[in-house]
Order: structure tokens, then C-alpha cells, then sequence
């Protein structure tokens, strides 16, 4: 058996690659300087992976700047056309789809970014109409396929495939109302079959084509355009290793098996019950299988003798030469290394592996499954035999307190005493909000001071009394400029946040946290997710102390702010020895006792965030009730501990809620809000299909950009909401945290938001 790794984290061991692309925003790099560390970035990957001794198979053309689906966009001269005819050179357009560009007379927004299955990545979205005209500007994987060899190694280049690629796009504006890019099939094979030429002219023996939405339900109608299009694409390519991860094939194996590729990749950390019948359909055909066996999703050691098990039984039934050993899915979901972990203890680090060290995984894996007799691959299984039982131990000192807790959950701990028509009442009175109350999401500029404060105390450079002083002041002018602005329902800013997931991490037992454990999540932005490792509890009030803070300081009604259970569970990387529902509902407790807390010192909202509610639903529909029933129960069994008085507010932020909104409903929040001001009109179809009954601010303006909504046009928008929603449930506030913005534009913003819903009282007394 061979190894192969799908794909690896393009950030550089110590963000390089963010940092340089900063820098070549701001000027302060040229194109020269950011391919240069580009290109010591895939070296450095390259090197390390072959030290490992994953040899076989590394991939090439998987490296971006910015975004892997966006790079083939640009390859495949799927560029709308309002990046066309600026006077942009070509990197400066591909930046400009990724994140708009606003300079030098040019004004243009950003693509629609998604996020990636189920995870926190984010792609950007390809719009495709009839006038899309594909050709090839350049072989991304050609060039990264040749740039390896000249350093004298073998890859294998690595290319979105054409059936995901266009059922991950969408249909641009000027496309016709039923147009399906789907229907471009034809006419993109042409520039796949030239893309594959080329690869195969260079010398590559394989490409990996990634398929990945052969996991979804709607792959089951594509049985067709599959066909045609491999059928197309084989004789003039490499080998093809067609990739599926994230999730099982179920049923479309049946076409998937016949098509006439040299390799069938499959998710076997995800979904490791499809191996048989995988087996079985590919066992009298020449495919060789590539068994996903390293997680690409989560950070935990590979348990050796269980993936040997399953690797053996692939070995038996198709022979050595037809089994590849890889990684479940390309491990940009998870950090570059372990060995810069300086902080977390040794028998901590025994239990991780981060991408470099699952390659070597990989390559172990591969060696036992060939028969290896070597000293130091037996040894490596031994050791790992070791550290899988050390955490077992571990694993059994749990928190009896916390697992009796969540045991002793009773169905009417997740109601709130009355129904919301009885609590708005009720809320009335305790809180005194005229209509159409305005109000933020919670989080205000992270300027660069608060950002050097917390890095001077993290560093031990000031004490944590100077710290606290310095967040009192910032909460304190945060308040005032809210007041100055006319709010109703304030908010303390939280300038103490990192992150709002990290944060809480922080804040309670069970986790831990990395240095550098960087994780991206859009462009340039990272992550650093925290390590759920054992029971999670609170060992006291987190929030309590600044939003008291800020309620002193203001005679306003204030509104505490918490991230919800499913959403610091989806963010964070969870443990795999018990379900995510189990997880789930620890966190969810921990936040009740918060919830409670802040009712008691006399806060008169809380919102409790779940913009990851939607991104954790199972990627197979067979899979959802299940996941919606504890997570919806989750986020009750965090809100529902309080009295009537207290305002309850939840936060989403993608708005494709078509399909899950009768469980936003049974979440029974008083008020939600949403991000709904770029597909407002999608959105307020839902509300008026489904209806809505509790309180609800859709937003008002997009905070993602820098721009100032006018008066007028905030008023307007009320005026399309009003069509659908009563006067008496509207709350009027931004669509998402003003954190990444600047406080130039969000005073501006905000003014006229304020501005606009005096208006609404006026017009709709
Ligand atoms: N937290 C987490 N995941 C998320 C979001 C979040 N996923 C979806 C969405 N929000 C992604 N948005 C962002 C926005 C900003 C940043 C990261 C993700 C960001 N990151 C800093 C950077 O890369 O410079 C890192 C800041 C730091 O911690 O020092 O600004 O809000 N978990
Ligand atoms: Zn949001």
C-alpha cells in the first residue's frame, strides 16, 4: 500500500502567508515578494512531507493565497464581470473577487463567500450564467506540478472537479431566472480536457479530482453529467483519483463505481461503515482505493490498531497494489504542527497529532499495511498502542458532577415558564424599549489597542488590575457612544473577546489551547480553535463582571452577550470518545448557570449567539432531525433557566434557514436577528411561508463592508420588512458584530440606523 495526503494547510508553520498577503494589501509587498513567500511556503510543505515519509503522494496546485475554489475561478476565467475592464492586473482582480476593493475609483464588492460543507472555512462562491466563457488563463496545478519537480519531487497535482465545481456555484445576477450551471457541462469539459493534457504532458502519473459533493443527497440526480464527464476526461488524463470526503456515498456509489477512473477516494474517519459495500462494488473493476483513515477534521492520534483493521480488510479483498493509505480529507481544517506547542503538557501533546505529524501517521499506516518488518514502524505502533490507552485512562477520570447533571435533564428545563405572548408582556414592563428598539449585535471595533493590551497582558507586560482597567474604560466609552448615538438596548462591546468561541473556551474547564493552532477561516482570517478533552463545566461567572460593569455606568437597559452551545461545540475541535450531543449539553448547562447569573445582577437581555447552528447539520438529510433535536434542545436548556422578564436574544448568521427555520422557531428566543441584508428577499419569503411569531430584527445594513448605509436606505428596507413582519415584532439592528469594522463608518452606520427607526415610529404610529 501506498500514502497519500489529500491536501495541507497553505498558511506557512508561522502564518507567513497571511502575513505577506497583508502586506501586499497594504502595500508594503510586492506580487515578487508575496510569490516568493508563496513559493518557500509549497517548498517547505513539499520537504517536510517527503521527510515524513509520505512519498507517493503530495499534492500540488492545492496551495492558495487566498482560497483554493476561488483560484479555479480565476483559472477557469469564471470572473464576473464586474471585476473586468478596471485596470486591475490579474492578482489584483482575484483579490478584488475575494474581497471587494474600494480605491483608486474602483468600487466593487466581494463574491459571496460560504462556508465549506460542515466546516468553519469559508469558499468563495463561482457565478456562472449562459455567458460564462470558460478558458483556461492558467494551469494552476501544471505550474505547482513543475515548481515541485525543479525541487525534485513527485507530486500529485490536485483539481477541483467540474461536477462540484458547478453545483457549488451559482447562478450570477444577469443569468436567465431558471438557469442551472450545471448546464455548462459541455462546455467547460473542453477546458478540463486541456487542463489534464497538460498535467499529463508534464509527467504526472496521477490527479487527484476532488468530488466532494458526492457526499450530499442532490448527487444522486447527477448520476448523468458524472458519466459524461469522466467518460470524457480519462482517456486524455492522468490516472484519476476521484476524491469523495466528508461524508459516505450511500447510494451513489452505484454510478460512481462504473465511472471509468483509476482510483476512488473515501472518508473512513467520517463514515467508516461504507467500507464494505465500497469494497464490494469496486472488488471486479481495476479501481484502487485511497482509505481516508487520518482524519483531516479533527486533531486527535489515529488509533493504529483500529485503522489497521479496516486498512487489512481493504488490503485482503483488493491486494497490496490497489490500496492507498491517505488522509480522510486535505488537512487544512486542522494546524500545521504540534512541535510549536510549547504550552500544553506532555501528556497532553501525547494525545494530538496536527497535519505534520498525521502525514507521518499516514506513511506508518501504509508501511504496516505492506507488511513493513522494520524496527522503527513496529516501534511507532507500539508507542501509538501506548498513548491511545494513557487517554483512555484519562478519559475514564471524568466529571461525575457534570455527567450526573446532564443525566438528570428534565423536559421542563428547557421551557421558559410562559409563552412568549405572556413574556412580551411581561418584558414590557421590566424593560422599558420603545418600538422598533434599536440595538447591536454585541461586539464593536477591535482597534489596535485593544488588540496590544491583551497581547501586553498575555506577555506578562502589565498586570491583569492595569488590564481590567483598561477593558472598564473602553466598556464605559462604549456605552457612552452608544447613548450618544440613541441605542435602546445596549451592549458592553467586548473588548475582553479574542474570539468569541476561544474566549469561552477559555473561561471553563474540559478544554484546551494551542499557541499557534491556527486554523483558516476565510482569506486571511484564521481561527485557533479550542480542544474539548474532557467534562466541560463552569468554575464560576464569566461575563457577569463586565456587563455589571457596564450596566453601572448606564441608566439604558443592557443586554449580556454569550456564544451558545452549538456554536462553541461546531468552532471548537470536539472529543471524539463521546457524541457531540453529550458535549453539547455540558456546554449548554455551563451557560444556564451564566444566563442565570446575569439575570440576578440585574441584566435585562441576554443573547445567546448560534451563527454555526446551520453549518453543524449533517450533511445528509436521513441525519438531521436527530442533530436539530439536541441542538435546538442545547440552546433551550442554556435560555429557558431565567424568568419571564428576561429578554432572550439569539444571532444567526448565515441566512440559507429555508430548511431548518421551523427549528429556529421551536428555539423559542424573544428575539432573533439575522443576517439577512444581502438575500433579504430569500429570507423574508421564509418568514412569510413559515411565520413567525417572537421578536425579530432581520439586518438592517451588511457590516462586512466598510460602507455607510444612507438613511433613506436603511428606512426602505424597513419599509420591505414591515410587508411582511407586524410593526410590533421588529427590532431594528446591523446583520452581524461590528468587530472587524472601524469606528469611523460604525458611528456613521449606526446614526442613521437610529435615524431611520424614529422614522418607523413616526410612520407607522
Ligand atoms: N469565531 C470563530 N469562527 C468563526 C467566526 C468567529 N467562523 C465564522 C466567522 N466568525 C469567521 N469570521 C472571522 C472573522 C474575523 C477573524 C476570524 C474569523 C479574525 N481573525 C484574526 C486574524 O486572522 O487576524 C485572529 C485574531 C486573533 O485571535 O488574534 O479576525 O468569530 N471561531
Ligand atoms: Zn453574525
Amino acid at each position: 500500500a501506498t500514502s497519500a495526503v489529500l491536501g495541507f494547510p497553505r498558511i506557512g508553520a508561522s502564518r507567513e502567508v497571511k502575513k505577506a498577503v497583508e502586506a501586499y494589501w497594504a502595500g508594503k509587498f510586492t506580487a515578487d515578494q508575496l510569490t516568493q513567500t508563496a513559493a518557500d511556503v509549497k517548498k517547505s510543505n513539499w520537504t517536510s512531507l517527503k521527510e515524513k515519509g509520505v512519498t507517493i503522494y503530495l499534492g500540488s496546485g492545492e496551495f492558495s493565497l487566498y482560497d483554493h475554489v476561488l483560484d479555479h475561478s480565476a483559472a477557469f476565467n469564471v470572473i464576473p464581470k464586474r471585476y473586468v475592464g478596471q485596470g486591475l492586473t490579474p492578482l489584483d482582480v482575484y483579490f478584488a473577487m475575494g474581497r471587494g476593493r474600494q480605491a483608486d475609483g474602483v468600487d466593487v464588492p466581494a463574491s459571496e463567500m460560504k462556508k465549506w460543507f460542515d466546516s468553519n472555512y469559508h469558499f468563495v462562491v463561482p457565478e456562472f450564467s449562459e455567458e460564462t466563457d470558460f478558458k483556461l488563463n492558467f494551469n494552476k496545478a501544471n505550474e505547482e506540478y513543475k515548481e515541485a519537480q525543479a525541487l525534485g519531487i513527485e507530486t500529485r497535482p490536485v483539481v477541483l472537479g467540474p461536477i462540484s465545481f458547478l453545483v457549488l456555484g451559482k447562478a450570477s445576477k444577469d443569468a436567465k431566472p431558471d438557469f442551472q450551471p450545471l448546464s455548462l457541462l459541455p462546455k467547460l469539459l473542453p477546458v478540463y480536457k486541456q487542463l489534464l493534457a497538460d498535467l499529463k504532458a508534464a509527467g504526472a502519473e496521477w490527479v487527484q479530482l476532488d468530488e466532494p459533493i458526492l457526499v450530499l443527497d442532490k448527487a444522486a440526480g447527477y448520476e448523468k453529467e458524472y458519466t459524461t464527464a469522466y467518460t470524457e476526461l480519462s482517456p486524455v488524463a492522468p490516472k484519476i483519483l476521484l476524491t469523495t470526503y466528508f461524508g459516505r456515498l450511500d447510494s451513489n456509489l452505484n454510478f460512481v463505481a462504473k465511472l471509468p477512473i483509476a482510483g476512488l477516494h473515501i472518508d473512513l474517519d467520517r463514515a467508516p461503515g461504507q467500507l464494505d459495500e465500497v469494497i464490494a462494488a469496486v472488488k471486479s473493476t481495476s479501481i484502487a482505493l485511497s482509505l481516508g483513515l487520518v482524519s483531516g477534521r479533527n486533531i486527535w492520534k489515529i488509533n493504529f490498531q483500529a485503522a489497521i483493521k479496516l486498512g487489512q480488510k481493504a488490503v485482503d479483498a483488493l491486494g497490496q497494489d490497489r490500496v492507498i493509505v491517505a488522509t480522510s480529507s486535505s488537512l487544512l481544517h486542522i494546524p500545521v504542527t504540534l512541535k510549536s506547542e510549547k504550552k500544553l503538557t506532555p501528556e497532553q501533546k501525547d494525545w494530538f497529532s496536527f497535519a505534520l505529524e498525521k502525514a507521518e501517521e499516514v506513511s506508518v499506516l501504509a508501511k504496516v499495511l505492506s507488511g513493513s518488518q522494520d524496527a522503527n514502524i513496529s516501534s511507532a505502533v507500539k508507542a501509538n498502542e501506548l498513548s491511545i490507552s494513557k487517554r483512555r485512562e484519562f478519559e475514564r477520570t471524568s466529571d461525575d458532577s457534570v455527567r450526573k447533571r446532564v443525566a438528570a435533564i428534565t423536559p421542563d428545563m428547557l421551557e421558559r415558564k410562559s409563552p412568549f405572548a405572556v413574556r412580551k408582556e411581561v418584558q414590557k414592563k421590566h424593560i422599558e424599549l420603545p418600538r422598533f428598539p434599536t440595538t447591536t449585535i454585541g461586539s464593536f471595533p477591535q482597534t489596535k489597542e485593544i488588540r496590544n493590551a491583551r497581547a501586553k497582558f498575555t506577555k506578562g507586560e502589565i498586570t491583569e488590575a492595569e488590564y481590567e482597567d483598561f477593558l472598564k474604560k473602553e466598556i464605559a466609552s462604549v456605552v457612552r457612544f452608544q447613548e450618544t448615538v440613541g441605542l435602546d438596548l445596549l451592549v458592553h462591546g467586548e473588548p475582553e473577546r479574542n474570539d468569541m468561541v476561544q474566549y469561552f473556551g477559555e473561561q471553563l474547564n474540559g478544554f484546551v489551547f494551542t499557541q499557534n493552532g491556527w486554523v483558516q477561516s476565510y482569506g486571511s482570517r484564521y481561527v485557533r480553535p479550542p480542544i474539548i478533552v474532557s467534562d466541560v463545566s463552569r468554575p464560576g461567572p464569566i461575563t457577569v463582571k463586565w456587563s455589571s460593569y457596564a450596566q453601572s455606568v448606564t441608566k439604558s437597559p443592557m443586554k449580556g452577550m454569550l456564544t451558545g452551545p452549538v456554536t462553541i461545540l461546531n468552532w471548537s475541535f470536539p472529543r471524539a470518545d463521546v457524541s457531540r450531543e453529550l458535549q453539547s449539553k455540558q456546554l449548554a448547562l455551563a451557560l444556564r448557570d451564566e444566563v442565570i447569573d446575569l439575570e440576578k445582577a440585574g441584566i435585562h437581555a441576554v443573547q445567546v449567539d448560534e451563527p454555526a447552528i446551520r453549518e453543524g447539520l449533517p450533511l445528509r438529510r436521513v441525519d438531521w432531525d436527530i442533530y436539530l433535536k439536541w441542538a435546538v434542545d442545547s440552546f433551550k436548556l442554556a435560555t429557558a433557566g431565567v424568568s419571564d422578564a428576561l429578554q432572550t436574544h439569539s444571532h444567526f448568521c448565515y441566512s440559507d434557514f429555508d430548511d431548518i427555520f421551523p427549528s429556529i422557531q421551536r428555539l423559542d428566543a424573544d428575539v432573533i436577528s439575522i443576517e439577512a441584508s444581502k438575500s433579504d428577499m430569500k429570507l423574508l419569503t421564509t418568514f412569510r411561508h413559515y411565520g413567525y411569531s417572537n421578536n425579530i430584527g432581520p439586518g438592517v445594513y451588511d457590516i462586512h463592508s466598510p460602507r455607510v448605509p444612507g438613511d433613506q436606505e436603511i428606512r426602505d428596507r424597513l419599509k420591505a420588512m414591515l410587508e411582511i413582519l407586524p410593526d410590533s415584532l421588529l427590532f431594528v439592528n446591523p446583520d452581524c458584530g461590528l468587530k472587524t469594522r472601524g469606528w469611523k463608518e460604525t458611528e456613521a452606520s449606526l446614526r442613521n440606523l437610529v435615524s431611520a427607526a424614529r422614522w418607523a415610529r413616526q410612520q407607522y404610529a
